[in-house]
């Protein structure tokens, strides 16, 4: 088309936490966002985008996504990786933004239109002891929520990983000048799972799905002991049961446990699930939009999943903008293999520099009918939330060896 990218500028803003958005703009009047942000890396992308993408997508045709998706995948010559995959990635949701509002529709509709009544969401609950956990589920259940999320502390450790300590006004992991140390003992914590599944099957009956992310912490062998004594609870899955970059090790969880199995969020491209596609060894593909190249990169993996009746899983916490989620419910909605979208409810003070047209209720999304992503940024109050350094927790053992967070 002759419509050009005339500008790409780099938002980076901290309301409530750290933000990276891309600003796309074309010679007919048009903005269009993308979402940047890698948790605790944030400054990398911004400076990935501002130094080496931004001069070279100037004059672009703004039309041309798959062609700006090889161009700046191949043209990179260093290909994949998270720094590299969210760059691009924010391009791609920008100009998928652009060329919706072209159309004047909403981009599911640009997507192949839409594929269900609405996008069902899952939430966070958390609690350092099992009575705080059963409060946080019941607060879910009454927001509508049907799927839940759940994490407690491990007894004897504290703390522990997607559990916020009273009073931090939600769980924000990444915090601080330097990463914060956390202990974490792998035998204690496989131990005192089924407790945890036992004290909330027998609250809340066995229609509620409940989801557990055990965040990369086991090894294959013990991540499949944790699967066969979990098997009479029907967790709705497990998450990241393993360092997912060792894919063969699902191969062997699958061998012991039918719980189902959810990971990916930290992969960025399609090569990173291929075995697993192969093995047939997971159930669902977490990555978000922001993180795995885009809505061109997310379709790619999600249209391959699809051949195994993988299911869509996409990684929705606060650490995926609003425009990172927005592009997430726009691809839910037109996807057939939709599995469910998670949902980590942003600050309020997220929504003084994000205006969105998606809507939430009784448990599901809406994208919404604007034009586009249907996503807005206020540049003046993004000036008013100045970055600040923010790093991930570093895990440890109780003897001191570093371990998966
Ligand atoms: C999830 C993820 C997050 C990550 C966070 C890292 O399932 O939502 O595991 O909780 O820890 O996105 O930045
Ligand atoms: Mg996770």
């Amino acid at each position: 088309s002759d419509v050009k990218i005339a500008s790409a500028d780099v938002v980076i803003s901290s309301p409530g936490r750290n933000f990276v958005t891309l600003v796309l703009k074309t010679d007919d009047g048009l903005v269009g966002l993308g979402d940047a942000t890698v948790n605790g890396r944030e400054l990398a992308v911004a400076s990935y985008l501002r130094d080496h993408v931004a001069p070279i997508l100037i004059g672009r045709d703004a039309h041309a996504i798959e062609d700006t998706w090889q161009y700046l995948y191949r043209g990179a010559y260093w290909r994949r990786g998270p720094i590299t995959m969210a760059a691009i990635a924010a391009v791609d949701v920008a100009l998928w933004d652009l060329k919706a509002q072209a159309a004047g529709l909403p981009l599911y509709q640009i997507l192949g239109g839409r594929s269900r009544n609405a996008i069902r969401a899952y939430g966070h609950a958390y609690g350092t002891d099992l009575d705080e956990l059963t409060d946080s589920v019941r607060a879910l259940l009454e927001q509508g929520f049907g799927a839940v999320r759940v994490q407690v502390s491990t007894p004897g450790i504290g703390g522990g990983y997607g559990v916020a300590e009273a009073g931090d006004g939600g769980y924000e992991p990444a915090r601080g000048q330097r990463p914060v140390e956390e202990p974490f003992d792998p035998g204690r914590y496989v131990r005192s799972v089924p407790a945890m599944f036992d004290k909330l099957r027998n609250t809340f009956g066995p229609e509620l799905d409940l989801l557990h992310d055990v965040h990369h912490r086991l090894t294959p062998i013990q991540a499949a002991r944790l699967g066969k004594s979990l098997e009479g609870y029907a967790p709705y899955w497990l998450e990241d049961v393993s360092p997912a970059e060792n894919q063969a090790a699902l191969r062997l969880v699958r061998q012991h446990t039918t719980v189902p199995l959810a990971t990916g969020e930290t992969f960025n491209s399609v090569f990173d699930y291929l075995q697993l596609f192969a093995d047939q060894s997971i159930d669902y593909v977490r990555s978000s939009v922001t993180h795995a190249g885009g809505i061109t990169g997310l379709r790619r993996i999600l249209d391959m999943a699809a051949v195994g009746q993988v299911k869509s899983a996409i990684h929705g916490p606060t650490d995926v903008s609003p425009v990172g989620l927005a592009a997430a419910l726009h691809l839910d909605l037109a996807l057939h293999n939709f599995g469910i979208q998670e949902f980590m409810q942003h600050v309020d003070l997220t929504f003084e520099v994000f205006d969105v047209g998606y809507s939430f209720a009784n448990g599901y999304f809406q994208p919404g009918e604007r034009p586009g992503l249907g996503v807005s940024l206020d540049a003046r109050a993004a000036e008013r939330f100045p970055y600040r350094a923010a790093y991930l927790p570093v895990g440890r053992l109780l003897d001191g060896t570093v371990h998966d967070w």
